[in-house]
């Protein structure tokens, strides 16, 4: 409750932020995208995870304000760089999406009210989005995640392969792809059933006519492996930590 109190109070006062974490092509390392990633450092407490503060954030309802300033301020930045022509049109910023906001049938007019505020094409917004979505969607979810898509938003299954998403669920519902989970990038080129996991997911998803991207890669041997798997796309350490947006633009989109 005491945490819960200094959220709110730290999206009120304007203490969070995000760290942007690139994306790139695995074979020439050149930029597609990057995924937004809230940072919250508390006066007292310090740095705090979201791995801690989200749950909490879901638990109390604060996760539609936390996620309403998720969204609008990636769309800001996206709108900052277009406007100094740093990145173009067919560039991205996935931002996550909690189970919980998503059973919110107000989501999709409010995205859509903010692409349009901003002057951001949809194409430049993926959303992230775990898979428990899609094994307990309700109805009230897959209407919400069916007018995302409707207004052209593209989802991707975050940690896809941690949960229990079978070929059917990816099907029946309208996301256009997934990250393969950091877990099973680790072993690749030591683990050989690792290699077979992502193996399936890149025929899976091409069978489904779905992107991959591949998450936490660490090293060159991972990249080499991924990309005689077929994967195209990839986002770890291997380019960079999560950043903060006046980094990212001086690493990553000013030329030097
Ligand atoms: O960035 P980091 O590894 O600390 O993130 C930890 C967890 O918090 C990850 O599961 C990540 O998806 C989640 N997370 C980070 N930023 C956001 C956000 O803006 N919204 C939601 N819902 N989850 C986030
Ligand atoms: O659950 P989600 O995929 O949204 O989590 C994103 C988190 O993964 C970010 O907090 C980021 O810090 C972390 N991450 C990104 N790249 C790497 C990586 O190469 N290795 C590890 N261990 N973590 C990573
Ligand atoms: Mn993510
Ligand atoms: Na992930």
């Amino acid at each position: 409750v005491e945490i819960e109190l200094a959220l709110r109070q730290a999206l009120a006062t304007g203490q969070l932020h995000l760290a942007y974490q690139p994306i790139v092509e695995l074979a020439s390392g050149k930029l597609v995208g990057a995924e937004a990633l809230i940072r919250w450092s508390d006066p007292v407490r310090g740095p705090i995870s979201p791995a801690v503060f989200i749950p909490i954030a879901e638990d109390s309802g604060l996760i539609a304000a936390i996620g309403r300033w998720v969204l609008d301020e990636t769309l800001r930045q996206v709108a900052a760089w277009r406007a100094d022509e740093l990145v173009g049109e067919d560039f991205w910023v996935s931002v996550n999406v909690s189970p919980r906001q998503l059973r919110d049938p107000t989501l999709p007019g409010k995205v859509s009210e903010a692409l349009e505020r901003w002057d951001v094409p949809q194409s430049s917004v993926v959303l992230e989005i775990t898979e428990s979505v899609m094994i307990d969607a309700s109805t009230v979810t897959d209407q919400v995640l069916f007018d995302l898509r409707r207004l052209g938003v593209k989802m991707v299954v975050d940690d896809f392969g941690t949960g229990f998403s079978a070929l059917g669920y990816l099907r029946r519902h309208p996301v256009t792809g997934v990250k393969i989970d950091r877990s099973f990038v680790d072993g690749l080129g030591t683990d050989a059933e690792d290699e077979e996991i992502v193996r399936a997911v890149v025929a899976m998803s091409t069978a489904l006519k779905l992107t991959v991207v591949a998450e936490g890669v660490e090293t060159p041997a991972q990249q080499d492996v991924l990309s005689a798997l077929g994967v195209t796309v990839g986002q770890g350490h291997l380019w960079s930590v999560p950043v903060s947006a006046e980094e990212f633009t001086e690493r990553w989109l000013v030329a030097l």
